[in-house]
């Protein structure tokens, strides 16, 4: 594997407003000229409404509606000189891709900016609210998600030729609404209005074949035994804005429908109905993204979902390969497809039955080109997010495929009883069906069927080769490797933060927005004066907009004069939400001690959805919300402890939240956080890290110096070495202030109504055996919270550190990883779009 990085293009800075238009394609059709002009003509004619009755909606909308206009003309280029130059092209399958709202993003990456202010001016809109009409497209869970999103944004911005496919769901990650400190889920109906970002290509649907057919039987899929059956993917193509609008790259999502060979006059009336009833499980199939909780039931819609993603998007990209190329063995020449995580593993046996069945290659040359064309990241060690299906699935669904995966099990079961011939032990770890169990093991099958594996950090790395799967990396050690994870700069810097992107600008120019190892060039400026007045502006500016918009938005009053103390993510045990509340607690309660004590002001921020299984995810949000209860309701603390839940955590919320916070929390467990990515955002956005080593953290204090990190608490290594004597009891026993944190919350303080809550932190924190070590580290969590309490009471050196940190942040722009894996997984080059 080579790991040096390809050089890419410089992309356009400057081009005048006009010129971009032109280059759009765009020359005759004026943005914001009175004649004839986008915008009014959308307005006007879109939904057929007389002007009296046109709201924001509708604004947002037309607005939508004239930059596809503006794009749709170097969308096509894009594809034609994909079809030109017939460049190796990279496919990123995914289950799910966060994407958030599109038009303030494709508009800053088309460089619109000052036409769309200018017009926005000239027409006195309220751009907040047109902006805030766009649903946040939801169809992920959290990180993988996200990082999907980040990865199309960076391979446009690169001018790579890349597609992300993945599904049209119907309802995206459920909406998150808190009763009385609860957490209750609501449907997520994003598509309710039309959206005006996606295009269907009904000209380009494929069908699926499944071995069985489906009744929907509540809530659950019931399989219907030899009735092989048959679904339709129509596939929705959103276009991917690359920096500077010269690549304008495609997300294509798959809607299933049933096939349209219901012949009308061959069936009575009952027949009528049931069939189309029938289309109705058809169209169940994407109806809906899976919250991601392994444990909760229906699962075998999930199978379904996977599988139709993978027959889709490898039928798609096979004829799109066949059009150009006659040679399947130059298949891994042309094509790199990247799987994320196990989710759209079943590649791997669908590409096989593609080249043993329709291509009619024998079994070593399928199984090469197989493997030279898949590459697989795994993003998470928890043993019960690792996906096994049950071998009784493929029997009724894919019975082809079943063979095909028996097959490569007993030829991986030869390859390791050669390499151990006296270890069937080890034989049986690294097999593909799981010995006994009936249940295929689809990290193995990834793993085998691909030449790469990365994880996204590289203790995660590390991690998964010498730990998780290490006979198999032990057979293969040449496919292991790691890439960092990032985030896009554009998103989530210069768009979600103008006052520090302006603020960076003016110190080194804007080359930093393609290039962020340029932000480098900040480290110097950790001594001048007048840069580190101009961030705390920044820093300030962007807490006064967060606290306006809280107090409109929920009705939330917050001071921008307190510490804005953050921790948003997922809730999970894991991710130790309770360990933050432990702190606060300690800190409230040495304020009711000793109120003259001498403490900054804060206010701490949580948000974050539980999937709607987890139970004690859930029980946590609620202790959370009666902390912030409590806490408000008492005199001794007012003004200068406030806790805060948001509801609804989303990609938007992120947007506004992360640049107003001053610090970040990233306390997982060591170990057990694969990388993180909310870590990179605060970082780039000038908050500070309170974290564990674990995930990118590591990595983030390493490139910032560890002295401008707050880190603390066990190493992984420490961690799995206190598996057989661990017991939170010690500290209990042992240690003042966990003793009064805990007692004070068992003593049912903060749940006087609700004493399940109290068994609940006693059951996780001591009687459960507190496996995720909350008590273990909170002494060292309290000890680096004192250090930041401290350095905040000198603002020249707080901001110091927090410009060492944005100098340091550069290497987890999301370009970087992508350029890695282009260089070292796919061996993928730009393509240029004259
Ligand atoms: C599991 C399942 C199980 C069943 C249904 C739906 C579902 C959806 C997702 C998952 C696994 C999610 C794994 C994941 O999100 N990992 C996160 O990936 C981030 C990007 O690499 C990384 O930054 C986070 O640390 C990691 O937790």
């Amino acid at each position: 594997m080579t790991s040096e990085r390809i050089v890419l293009p410089n992309l356009p800075q400057n081009d005048a407003p006009e010129e971009l238009l032109q280059q759009y394609g765009c020359g005759p059709i004026k943005f914001n000229g009175s004649n004839n002009a986008l915008y009014e003509r959308h307005l006007l004619f879109d939904n057929a409404l007389p002007s009296s009755e046109v709201g924001n909606r509708e604004r947002y909308e037309a607005a939508a509606r004239s930059v596809r206009d503006i794009l749709s003309q170097r969308w096509q280029q894009t594809d034609q000189a994909y079809n030109q130059e017939n460049p190796k092209r990279i496919y990123y399958l995914s289950m799910e891709f966060l994407i958030g709202r599109s038009l303030s993003n494709n508009i800053l990456n088309l460089r619109l900016e000052p036409l769309v202010g200018q017009f926005l001016k000239e027409n006195q809109l309220d751009e907040l609210a047109i902006l805030a009409e766009e649903p946040d497209a939801g169809l992920g869970n959290g990180g993988l998600g996200r990082l999907a999103a980040c990865f199309l944004d960076s391979m446009a911005a690169m001018q790579l030729p890349g597609m992300g496919y993945g599904l049209r769901y119907e309802y995206g990650i459920f909406k998150q609404t808190i009763v009385d400190g609860w957490q209750q889920e609501q449907p997520d109906n994003w598509l309710r209005r039309p959206d005006p970002w996606e295009v269907a290509r009904p000209q380009h649907a494929v069908t699926v074949e499944l071995g069985c057919s489906f009744e929907v039987r509540g809530g659950n899929l019931k399989a219907i035994t030899g009735a092989p059956s048959k679904l339709l993917g129509i596939p929705y193509d959103r276009p991917i804005v690359g920096y500077g609008g010269k690549t304008i790259n495609t997300l294509r999502l798959w809607a299933s429908a049933a096939p349209n060979s219901f012949d009308f006059q061959e069936f009575s009336a009952g027949e009528f109905v049931s069939a189309l009833a029938e289309s109705l499980t058809a169209e169940t199939v994407t109806r809906v993204l899976y919250p991601d909780d392994s444990t909760s039931m229906g699962q075998g819609l999930r199978f379904v979902q996977e599988y139709f993603l993978v027959a889709c998007s490898l039928a798609d990209l096979i004829r799109r390969f066949r059009m150009n190329n006659s040679d399947w063995n130059n298949l891994p020449d042309k094509v790199a497809i990247q799987l994320n995580d196990t989710h759209p593993s079943l590649a791997v046996a669908e590409l096989m039955r593609i080249l043993l069945d329709d291509a009619a290659l024998g079994w070593e040359r399928a199984w090469d080109i197989t493997k030279r064309s898949l590459a697989y990241t795994n993003h998470t060690l928890l043993p019960e997010a690792l996906e096994k299906w049950p071998l009784r699935w493929f029997e009724l669904m894919l019975p082809r495929h079943l063979q095909i995966i028996g097959k490569i099990d007993r030829l991986l079961r030869q390859e390791a009883m050669v390499r151990w011939p006296d270890d069937q032990g080890r034989v049986e770890r690294a097999a593909v069906i799981e010995p006994g169990g009936g249940l295929v093991r689809m990290a193995h099958l990834a793993i085998v069927g691909s030449h790469s594996t990365n994880g996204v950090a590289a203790i995660h790395s590390r991690l998964l080769r010498d730990v998780t799967v290490r006979d198999l990396a032990e057979l293969y050690p040449e496919r292991f490797n790691n890439k960092t994870n990032g985030i896009t700069p554009r998103r989530w810097l210069l768009l979600s933060n103008p006052d520090l992107s302006n603020c960076i600008t003016n110190a080194i120019g804007d080359r930093w927005i393609t290039k962020t190892e340029d932000l480098e060039r900040l480290k110097p400026l950790a001594d001048d004066g007048e840069f580190l007045g101009a961030v705390r502006m920044a820093k300030r500016r962007a807490k006064l907009r967060f606290a306006e918009w809280l107090k409109s938005q929920a009705g939330i009053r917050v001071d921008p004069d307190t510490i804005f103390d953050s921790q948003i993510k997922r809730i999970h045990e894991y991710k130790r939400q309770l360990l933050n509340a432990l702190r606060i607690v300690a800190l409230y309660n040495r304020i009711r001690e000793n109120p003259h004590i001498d403490m900054p002001p804060r206010t701490f921020f949580f948000a974050g959805k539980a999937a709607p299984a987890y139970h004690v995810a859930k029980l946590i949000i609620k202790f959370l919300n009666n902390l912030a209860d409590t806490i408000d309701g008492d005199p001794a603390t007012r003004g200068r402890l406030q806790v805060v839940f948001i509801p609804e955590y989303c990609v938007s919320v992120a947007e506004r939240l992360v640049p107003a916070s001053d610090v970040s929390n990233q306390i997982s467990t060591a170990g057990y956080e694969a990388s993180g990515t909310s870590n990179m955002k605060f970082m780039m956005n000038g908050a500070l890290t309170l974290g564990t080593r674990d995930g990118a953290t590591i990595e983030m204090a390493d490139a910032a110096g560890e002295e401008n990190f707050f880190l603390f608490g066990l190493t992984a290594e420490q961690v799995a070495a206190s598996q057989g004597w661990y017991s939170p009891w010690w500290h209990y026993e042992n240690e003042q202030e966990t003793r009064a944190v805990l007692d004070l919350i068992l003593s049912g303080h903060f749940s006087r109504y609700e004493p399940v809550l109290a068994d609940a932190m006693r059951n996780i924190l001591l009687t459960g055996g507190d496996t995720y070590r909350h008590l273990a580290d909170f002494t060292s969590y309290m000890e680096a919270d004192m250090r930041l309490q401290s350095l905040y009471a000198k603002p020249q050196d707080w901001t110091r550190m927090v410009v060492r940190n944005l100098a340091g942040s550069g290497r987890f722009s999301s370009d970087r990883t992508i350029s890695e894996y282009a260089s070292a997984i796919w061996n993928a080059k730009p393509c240029l779009v004259p």
